[in-house]
């Protein structure tokens, strides 16, 4: 895919994305405006949408057409991502004030309504995702993917990997350590944006283990991109503070074997997602995942 066509299209599907989620954001008159407005506040600020963008084309890629099944969970991968950050970003963790180019959402609304943001978001956004349900109680493939988008983000996923992310500060890790807590921390959220979509649409085990695979090999890529770019770029480019990693006594890629070999570490996994992804295309006759490769690809050399 021309590099144009691949920025025209990811600029429609994002925006088509943030629509989305202002659909289905908190309605504001909750029994906490306040913390309605601070969840609103970090879901709707500017991120890449990466994993709604990843659920959507996963559900087309096998065959799905219902927007009203797969919007809801394209919002609540969302939300999950968000709460994430929110309180990836608090004090008693990476202790930043800036994310996606505004303040985070501690510094803003304070603490404590950080933390319940966060909590209220992983809640709503399973909420959210039941919608899909409205009319379809007995949808198998909605069933499954609600099922991995409660298991993938859990102490076994992704928040088992920031666990023991956290209790690595300031200590050596061998890479296959590193590695391992890089295919929770950040591959499980992105398998599981892939395999709820393929689900969704109602794609068979093979093809759901197959987009987990994809996932894992991306979200590995995606993860030692970010590490070469807490070193590489600047606040103003990134919208969160670089050398964070530095300050908060990490080892990374980049500190176990330089920027150079980095590099060729995201392009090797970015190949091997493809590869795997390569696989599914040879089963699937509905649609040529081209943006999908595409995306995959543009991650290697992402800026922000
Ligand atoms: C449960 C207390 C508690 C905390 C959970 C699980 C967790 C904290 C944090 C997740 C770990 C994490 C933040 C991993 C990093 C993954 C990563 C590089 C996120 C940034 O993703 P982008 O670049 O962000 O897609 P945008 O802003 O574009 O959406």
């Amino acid at each position: 895919m021309q590099t144009q066509q691949f920025e025209e299209q990811l600029k429609e599907k994002t925006e088509y994305v943030q629509k989305v989620i202002h659909k289905y954001r908190m309605k504001e008159e909750s029994a906490s405006p306040l913390l309605s407005e601070a969840m609103n506040y970090s879901l709707e600020s500017p991120g890449k949408r990466l994993r709604p963008i990843f659920l959507y084309e996963a559900y087309r890629f096998m065959g799905g057409e219902d927007l009203e099944v797969v919007e809801p969970f394209m919002a609540a991968i969302e939300m999950i991502h968000s709460y994430s950050l929110v309180h990836d970003d608090l004090p008693a963790m990476d202790n930043d004030e800036y994310r996606r180019g505004r303040k985070t959402t501690h510094v803003v609304y304070g603490e404590d309504i950080a933390i319940l943001a966060g909590d209220g978001l992983l809640n709503y956004a399973f909420e959210t995702a039941m919608k899909a349900f409205s009319g379809r109680e007995n949808n198998a493939g909605i069933l499954r993917a609600l099922g991995i988008l409660v298991s993938k983000p859990s102490v076994e996923g992704m928040i088992g990997g920031q666990a023991l992310d956290v209790a690595s500060c300031g200590k050596e890790l061998s890479e296959e350590t590193l590695r391992s807590i890089y295919l929770k921390k950040t591959g499980a959220l992105l398998s599981c944006s892939m395999m709820a979509g393929a689900a969704l649409a109602g794609a068979s085990e093979e093809a759901i283990a197959l987009f987990e695979e994809v996932g894992e090999k991306t979200g590995l890529a995606f993860q030692i991109r970010d590490d070469i770019l807490d070193v590489e770029s600047t606040t103003r480019e990134l919208g969160k503070p670089v050398h964070s990693d530095e300050k908060n006594c990490k080892t990374t890629f980049v500190t176990l074997m330089g920027l150079e070999e980095a590099r060729q570490e995201t392009e090797r996994y970015s190949r091997e997602a493809l590869e795997a992804f390569e696989k599914l295309k040879q089963r699937s006759d509905t649609n040529d995942g081209e943006f999908f490769e595409a995306l995959v690809k543009s991650l290697v050399h992402r800026r922000k």
